[in-house]
């Protein structure tokens, strides 16, 4: 996979981050991806499970919250 600029993180981040507060909470990822989800015909259920094992996954410091830095580490590791 190429390298993601600054740049480009940024937008992704941002699209998450709809509140503009510079953290991504459960909520905003909730609201960004359970449409998604039930586009695809995935139920609740498994949204949620999913939801809660990516921000376990995303927020390394486990304050329930992502940060710019976590987002990025996260996405630049893989
Ligand atoms: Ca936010
Ligand atoms: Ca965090």
């Amino acid at each position: 996979m190429a390298a993601l600029s600054d740049e480009q993180l940024r937008i992704e981040f941002d699209k998450l981050d709809t509140n503009k507060d510079n953290a991504i909470t459960i909520d905003e990822l909730r609201k960004y991806y359970i449409p998604m989800q039930e586009m695809l015909g995935i139920s609740k259920q498994l949204a949620e499970s999913e939801i809660e094992g990516l921000i376990k996954r995303l927020d390394t410091d486990n304050d329930r919250k992502i940060t710019f830095d976590e987002f990025k580490n996260f996405i630049v590791k893989k």
